[in-house]
């Protein structure tokens, strides 16, 4: 078992730059100001840095529509700043993950400003080009981001594909050429010595043939075209022509996003000997709280759906492939208001939430700010709104007749910016993320919540999450040993156990904020003969009763 890959007993740290630290006093993060904080991460344990787009783009979906692939975007500084970046980073011997967005690029990218120009430019087939069915689009697909997800172009008169924003078009991996340029990118950036990729929406690049329309519910603008989209016939064709020509060349590691993917489609992707990626990072538990219509219907978590989710991610994997672990991203809304409770408990919730996914197995991701309990944002005027994905849904569901307090509530709730807010430093004016004006406001509670609070007290979030960052380090059980699932039935805590020969693990969280008890005399046996390893609330006593967001680990051999 000692012959773990190092991105299996790493954990990763995601950046995202524009919201983590202004280096030069105009309200946007930069590489500089990643580099003068790199000691701070350095005090966190973690391994690798994950880092979202830092190309160069117009910026319609914060970086995620790159103009130029091996070009810095120059909000963020340059190829020199990068290159410090990156030794700093191996100096301390954290490793860097780019961001590989290679679904689509911005309009403005060479390659589509060319592909427009006419039918018989050679970049023409570089994207997906249809003349449209009886003068309408091809197909009745809605974008990610509201709107079809064709727009019709003057210049040719045919219509391009966007599965996200008018300015992200797809690129046609049916082409040869596209996937050789592809490679060709990756390897430029590899060369450079980046530890790997998180591939974004990449089983998606894989379209089924013919571009049929999707199923339209009653009340729904456009028809889903998903099916036709995710995990597509070539997609497994195309990651290990990639595996070949790229991956298999250097000592990396990669994770793919991919909405869709089952467990099953998980370890087709993941199983080593398959040769396409590490991991994956899976959308299933992230959809509990949804009801029927997608992300911005709003439906409360039920705990028994998301013990059973994640059970079954850890059940399939075990052995066959292997999981990422996350709550948070650029895209979700902060955890500790998710699934946690953000007032009167929301350091014991936040330290409950780590416990619970830390010490499951797989490679755990932390998002920027969640290390100090940071909490969603509530703007009441919608103009300090930054995110295309809430404002073009804000616009169309105002058009379908949607009340404005209802279309708040979801954006309270769900909306990406939550998670894009200025990184809180310090209670000093903007968090101590900017000398200047910020790109997006600061989250209100940065005087109390702030990484300056988090150092200064030996009790804080940050020093549980070091704690468990340095404990999947020292021990095996927590990257190899077997999961199983404890109380299936209690509404209201998440235990588990971990096993690895004669050790064992047993984790005990309580997802509420009132007291809960577990009928167990057996368990209640093992634990008064193991050791507590963890613990968000001090225990006098190996105890059946858990008090609100408490959390334990015991350790038993
Ligand atoms: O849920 C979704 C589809 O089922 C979408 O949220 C989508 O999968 C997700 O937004 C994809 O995210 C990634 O690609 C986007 C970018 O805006 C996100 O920031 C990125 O993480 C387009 O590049
Ligand atoms: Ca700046």
């Amino acid at each position: 078992k000692g012959d773990a890959k190092w991105w299996q007993t790493a954990t990763v740290y995601q950046i995202y730059p524009r919201s983590f630290m202004d280096g030069n006093g105009d309200g946007i993060g930069d590489l500089q100001g990643i580099i003068s904080r790199l000691d701070y991460l350095q005090e966190l344990g973690v391994d690798v840095i994950w880092l979202s787009p830092v190309y160069d783009s117009p910026n319609d979906d914060n970086g995620y529509d790159i103009r130029d692939y091996e070009a810095i975007m120059e909000e963020f500084g340059t190829m020199a700043d990068f290159d410090v970046m990156l030794e700093e980073l191996h100096k301390r011997g954290l490793k860097l993950v780019m961001d590989l967005v290679v679904n689509h690029t911005s309009d403005e990218h060479e390659w589509f400003v060319q592909s427009r120009s006419s039918k018989d430019n050679p970049y023409r087939d570089y994207y997906y080009w249809h003349p449209g069915k009886d003068g309408k689009e091809p197909t009745n697909w809605g974008s990610f981001f509201s709107g079809s997800a064709w727009e019709y172009d003057e210049k040719t008169a045919e219509y391009f594909l966007h599965l996200f924003s008018k300015k992200q078009p797809d690129l046609n991996w049916e082409s040869p050429k596209v996937r050789q340029e592809v490679y060709k990118m990756m390897r430029f950036w590899l060369d450079k010595g980046v530890d790997g990729f998180r591939m974004d929406v990449i089983n998606m690049i894989s379209k089924v043939p013919g571009w049929p329309d999707g199923e339209k519910q009653p009340g729904q603008l456009y028809g889903d075209g998903t099916p036709f989209i995710l995990n597509g016939p070539r997609i497994h064709e195309f990651l290990q022509e990639m595996n070949r020509e790229v991956l298999a060349r250097y000592d990396i590691m990669t994770v793919g996003e991919m909405p869709g993917a089952t467990t099953d489609l998980a370890i087709q992707y993941t199983a080593p000997e398959r040769k396409e990626v590490n991991m994956v990072f899976t959308f299933e538990h992230m959809d509990l709280d949804s009801a029927p219509g997608g992300k911005w219907n709003l439906k409360p978590l039920n705990l028994l759906d998301l013990k059973d989710n994640l059970t079954k991610w850890q059940t399939a994997l075990h052995d066959k492939g292997w999981n990422s672990l996350y709550w948070n991203n650029h895209d979700q809304p902060r955890i500790v208001s998710r699934f946690g409770n953000d007032r009167e408990h929301r350091v014991e919730a936040a330290k409950m939430l780590a416990t619970c996914l830390h010490m499951m197995q797989g490679t755990p991701y932390i998002y920027q700010g969640e290390e100090i309990g940071m909490v969603n944002v509530q703007f009441t005027d919608l103009s300090d709104y930054r995110d295309i994905e809430t404002l073009n849904m804000y616009r169309e569901r105002l058009s379908q007749g949607y009340v404005h307090e209802d279309i708040m509530k979801s954006i309270y709730v769900k909306g990406r910016d939550n998670a894009r807010t200025p990184m809180q430093w310090d209670d000093s004016e903007n968090a101590g993320f900017t000398t200047g004006e910020p790109w997006i406001r600061v989250n209100p509670r940065y005087t109390e919540i702030n990484a300056k609070q988090a150092l200064a007290d030996e009790n804080s979030i940050f020093y549980h999450y070091q704690r468990l960052i340095a404990l999947r380090k020292e021990m095996e059980i927590i990257t190899f040993g077997e999961y199983r699932l404890l109380h299936r039935d209690h509404p209201a805590v998440f235990a588990y156990e971990r096993v690895l020969g004669d050790e064992k693990l047993i984790v005990l969280c309580n997802f509420s904020s009132e007291p809960q008890e577990l009928d167990d005399e057996e368990l209640l046996a093992e634990m008064r003969q193991a050791e507590v390893l963890l613990e968000n609330l001090e225990r006098r006593e190996a105890s059946l009763s858990l008090r609100p967001y408490e959390a334990v680990v015991y350790y038993k051999k």
